[in-house]
């Protein structure tokens, strides 16, 4: 996504003047006061040149987050204040909760119009399957579904129900995935919002059953992250995001769908989601619905400014905007069905919603059937191909950044065929060295190629402007874009 640069920011940045401290910590009050917090609870990041510091002793340790180099800490307003002119913090922020957003509707309007419009029936034609994992982080998943069972994940180094952390990852018994609402490895749904998005992904095809997603086979794993609260509505805490972004990452999940977002921005959560880049993942997310331009008016998490952050509009059965939908030139990457969306819902059943967050797993969805079909795609690559295969829309130009509609066909069909094999033992060897890189632009490169198996194809070799200026820059063969600087 492309949008501009966001000032970083802090609830207490770290300066050794105490007149600017509290310049800096004003405005942050005020913003706080505004969203919902988990009272007392606070992400604090240390600075990495006090490393050995500890805590406050006012302060319990609740969790820690390996990836961002932060802490969970429960301490009193007045320990908070004491940590301003601490230089060793680098940030403080509260531990926001987080809502859905979905707009329920018609429960009896069952037509699966939305992988018709994005030609999922020609698609399927080229492939119907992801061996890619699929993360959804949400309310958690009925994976007893008949339509779902067979297409989630499953931890293969966990033994189920013997109350041990077989597999040595931190969590006890997390087959399926983990319940970071409630610390326990059961991410059934209690709600229906998650379980209704993993059928948009991948309920099972051609079984005879119910639906069909935009995967036929998968592996979905289910991160659950809102739970109840007294009023019946889910409710989520940055903190538990953070954990099942941190968990998606280490077990090998290359996508995750994110179906949610609201409330201020958060320089924790931000920064497990650049984790997770910097490990290659993709990070599919909600633009909102609030109608409103993002652009003018952030949401998060779809509007942080990192790359491997698909942020996405909903659209309806005539391609317009969705009325609910928010959208920006600039903070929404491209629109997906999400009006009357029809999916499963636990208990084996199916229901109809709306909301950007039914639009979001339709581009998950084809991310892990793209990503599969082209293992070798950096996540740059998938997101590169989504974006400009879209189909454009009058509705969505000036609106997203790809001014279009997810399209799987196109995204698979054009020009994604994996090459031919080459006879033999099928290895090839292909080396491609850049003789000159230097100098201003515009410069030459030259490329030599060798194979010694079969003959080269096709060389083809990418750059887009924006990396340019990031030289220098060396890319491997056949438009991977493995960098290395030197
Ligand atoms: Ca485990
Ligand atoms: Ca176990
Ligand atoms: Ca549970
Ligand atoms: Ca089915």
């Amino acid at each position: 996504m492309l949008k501009n640069q966001h000032t970083y920011h802090s609830l207490f940045k770290s300066v050794g003047v105490v007149s600017l401290c509290s310049l800096l910590i004003t405005p942050r009050y005020l913003i706080a006061a505004e969203f919902e917090a988990v009272e007392g609870q606070y992400i604090v990041k240390r600075s990495p040149y006090c490393a050995s510091i500890s805590s406050p002793s006012a302060a319990n340790v609740l969790d820690v987050f390996p990836s961002i180099g932060a802490e969970l800490w429960q301490m009193e307003a007045y320990t908070v204040n004491s940590l301003s002119t601490d230089s060793c913090i680098e940030y403080v922020e509260p531990n926001y909760i987080i809502r859905l957003d979905n707009t329920p509707n018609d429960p009896d309007f069952n037509q699966l119009w939305g992988l018709d419009k994005i030609s999922a029936t020609t698609a399927w034609d080229i492939r119907t399957e992801s061996s890619i994992i699929i993360a959804v982080i949400d309310t958690g998943i009925d994976y007893t579904h008949p339509d779902l069972a067979a297409n989630m994940w499953v931890n293969q180094g966990e033994i189920p129900n013997n109350g041990i952390d077989d597999d040595g990852n931190g969590y006890i018994d997390d087959i399926y995935g983990y319940d970071f609402a409630n610390g326990d490895g059961e991410p059934l749904d209690d709600h229906f919002h998650g379980t209704h998005c993993a059928g948009t992904i991948a309920a099972i095809g051609n079984n005879g059953t119910g639906v069909v997603g935009v995967n036929w086979s998968a592996k979905i794993m289910a991160l659950k992250f809102f739970k109840l609260d007294s009023f019946g509505r889910p409710s989520g805490k940055i903190s538990d995001a953070i954990s099942a972004i941190e968990y998606a990452t280490s077990m090998g999940a290359k996508i995750t769908s994110n179906s949610w977002g609201g409330g201020p921005e958060s320089q924790a959560l931000s920064d497990a989601i650049q984790f997770a880049q910097q490990k290659g993942a993709l990070f599919i997310a909600a633009a909102g619905n609030k109608s409103v331009n993002t652009d003018r008016y952030s949401h998060y998490p779809s509007g942080y400014d990192l790359s491997n952050i698909i942020s996405v509009a909903a659209t309806d059965q005539y391609d317009a905007l969705s009325e609910f939908s928010n959208y920006g030139a600039t903070s929404v990457d491209l629109g997906a069905p999400g009006t009357d969306i029809y999916s499963t819902v636990p208990n084996g059943s199916y229901g109809t919603l709306s909301g950007t967050s039914m639009a979001t797993p339709h581009v998950a969805g084809l991310a892990g059937l793209l990503w599969s079909h082209n293992p070798s795609w950096t996540y740059r690559k998938v997101r590169d191909k989504i974006l400009s295969s879209v189909e454009p829309l009058s509705s969505l130009a000036g609106k997203t950044v790809s001014g279009g509609r997810l399209n799987a066909y196109k995204a698979l069909a054009d020009g994604t065929t994996p090459p031919p094999q080459p006879p033999g033992d099928g290895k090839v060897e292909a080396h491609i060295e850049p003789t000159t890189i230097t100098g201003s632009a515009p410069f030459t490169v030259y490329l030599d190629g060798r194979t010694s198996v079969g003959q080269i194809i096709q060389y083809k070799w990418e750059a887009s402007i924006e990396e340019m200026y990031d030289c220098p820059l060396w890319y491997s063969s056949h438009g991977d874009r493995n960098k290395r600087n030197h």
